[in-house]
């Protein structure tokens, strides 16, 4: 008899994290809001950012997602950037304040974009 108490204690937590989760306490642990941002190579031959002008809100992390075949950078005016992002690989910033950036990459000098951080 004395086992069933240990039991009946377990089964009350299981039941009191399923209430918790029910309610939404999980979602306040939720990921941020996220913006997509891809570099692509055009037909001509030159690399773009695309999107290259979004908006996003405050707290948003922003991914870039190089589809092109070489290695490019976020260079951001008065905001840390991404020195480099190779081929194949994603890389991010998350912009907590509004404002306006303007960037482009260092590699490629005409590849520019901008993100507009509003609320
Ligand atoms: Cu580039």
């Amino acid at each position: 008899m004395r086992r069933t108490i240990p039991i009946a204690v377990l089964i009350a937590a299981v039941l009191a994290f399923a209430v918790l989760f029910a309610t939404g306490w999980a979602s306040s642990h939720k990921s941020p809001p996220t913006a997509t941002v891809k570099i692509v190579q055009l037909k001509n031959g030159n690399y773009a950012f695309k999107p290259a002008d979004i908006t996003i809100k405050p707290g948003t992390e922003v991914i870039w997602n190089n589809t092109s075949g070489t290695d490019h950078t976020v260079t951001v005016n008065n905001h840390a950037g991404i020195d480099d992002i190779p081929p194949s690989s994603k890389a991010h910033l998350t912009f907590a304040k509004a404002g306006t950036f303007k960037y482009h990459c260092s590699f490629h000098p005409y590849m520019k974009g901008k993100i507009t951080i509003k609320k």
